[in-house]
């Protein structure tokens, strides 16, 4: 059976046929692919089309898609057995890496997504400080948390409203969320309300709303009002941790976070998710300490197995310079083809991710991001992928390069985009 046929059939069973709303392609006027294999930097669909992947898996595949080690290292510990529900070695050796690696971290309870990393991590700030108050920013996503899935109110520094039905307005009134890169929104924000925020969750790099890096000094900012304030600061590093360096953004920009959420590579394509920390917050994360949170897979070993294979590979083999050189190719290249077509964009890139907007404004913020033009964005998504390139299906995410994109890989995409905006 092919895409439609497939798809056809999961729209019977699964909401929009999805089992997360952007794999629905609603933002980009197709029909979506079902993807049955990948390897390396290639995924095929269900009509046996190849295409060079940049989706990634929304940024787990820095190894690219089943690696050799990482597949070994699942085979064998599936062999023994998919799960225990007490702890197992796999567990222990992953948490050591996870400490070693990232600055701030002297502890860490892994869970089974970025949500509940996030979502534990807020529960954990609240218990810690005895505060009730979230501060966010508008354009970060943080998981589908209630707290968390909260849209800015009227007026700036002002308390959220909910972001989706569902989330009932008591909740939403305990975020408040102001423009990210926006220090003076912060001030106030702190101002009325500082001895009552728990905790600031940022992207220390947003990918969510696109890639946005923060502007020069604004991490220190933050680390800095946090703490006058009594505040924690929590980076939500579930796409930057063992993204962007082994320690993550903390490590590039050298701005330790109070609480950390990771996810996304550190299960190296399986369901992972974690948060840390130091030792005299996370000592109070049940049963050491009263703030309860708990999981049936948590700990997985299968999941942990594939985790701690790429950690190690990444720990090994250092690729962080290589593929920052990699996805700066890319870009440059993306961009050069898309100047000759005359066609309006800026790219913003830290790293292995980056993102296209087709605005030539700067962006610096979600207001920035929004002034892209998505009629065109939903016309290169659909060229790129008809030449055989795989782009996330949303002007408002990143792309990621792996280790599996060498130079020809490169090469070979650039020619596709090329002849792919010859047509737009
Ligand atoms: P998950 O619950 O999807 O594992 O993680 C939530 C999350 C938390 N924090 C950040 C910074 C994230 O980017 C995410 C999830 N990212 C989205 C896309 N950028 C996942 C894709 C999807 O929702 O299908």
């Amino acid at each position: 059976m092919g895409n439609r046929e497939i798809f056809g059939r999961a729209r019977k069973f699964l909401p929009g046929g999805v089992n997360s709303p952007v794999r629905a392609f609603k933002a980009v006027g197709c029909e979506p692919i079902v993807l049955v294999r990948g390897e390396g930097p290639k995924v095929w669909d269900a009509d046996g089309k190849e295409y060079i992947d940049f989706l990634s898996s929304w940024g787990p595949l820095i190894l690219g898609h089943s690696h050799p080690e990482v597949i070994k290292a699942v085979k064998e510990a599936t062999e023994k057995g998919l799960s225990f529900g007490l702890t197992n070695p796999y567990e222990v050796e992953i948490a050591e890496l996870v400490v070693e690696g990232v600055p701030s971290v002297d502890k860490v309870r892994f869970v089974n997504s970025g949500t509940e990393a996030t979502m534990s991590a807020v529960r954990l700030a609240r218990g810690f400080t005895g505060r009730r108050y979230v501060l966010k920013f508008e354009g970060c996503y943080h998981g589908h948390y209630d707290s968390l899935l909260v849209s800015a109110g009227s007026g700036v520094a002002t308390f959220g409203i909910p972001g989706t039905p569902g989330i009932p307005e008591e909740i939403a009134k305990l975020t408040i969320v102001v423009p990210f890169n926006d220090k003076e929104a912060v001030k106030e924000a702190f101002s009325r309300y500082g001895e009552e925020i728990a905790c600031v969750i940022v992207e220390p790099v947003a990918g969510n709303m696109g890639v946005v890096p923060p502007e020069e000094g604004f991490l220190e900012f933050l680390r800095d009002i946090t703490s006058k304030h009594g505040s924690l600061l929590i980076f939500d590093e579930v796409i930057t941790g063992f993204r962007l360096s082994f320690g993550g953004a903390q490590e590039l920009f050298g701005v330790s976070p109070d609480l950390t959420c990771l996810g996304k590579v550190l299960g190296g394509g399986m369901p992972v998710g974690a948060y840390g920390g130091r030792e005299e917050i996370m000592s109070k994360v049940a049963p050491e300490g009263p703030v309860y949170q708990a999981g049936t897979l948590s700990g997985n070993p299968v999941a942990m197995a594939s985790g701690l294979a790429t950690l190690k590979f990444l720990k090994e083999k250092d690729p962080y310079a290589e593929l920052d050189e990699r996805t700066k190719t890319l870009a440059e290249g993306v961009s050069r083809i898309l100047s000759e077509k005359g066609v309006p964009h800026t790219v913003n890139r830290v790293g292995s991710m980056m993102t296209v907007f087709f605005t030539e404004e700067k962006v610096k913020d979600f207001e920035t991001a929004k002034t892209s033009d998505t009629e065109v964005f939903g016309r290169f998504f659909r060229s790129l992928l008809n030449k055989g390139v795989l782009i996330p299906p949303s002007q408002f995410e990143a792309w990621f390069v792996s280790v599996a994109h060498t130079e020809e890989v490169i090469e070979e995409a650039l020619l596709r985009i090329e002849e792919a905006v010859r047509e737009l």
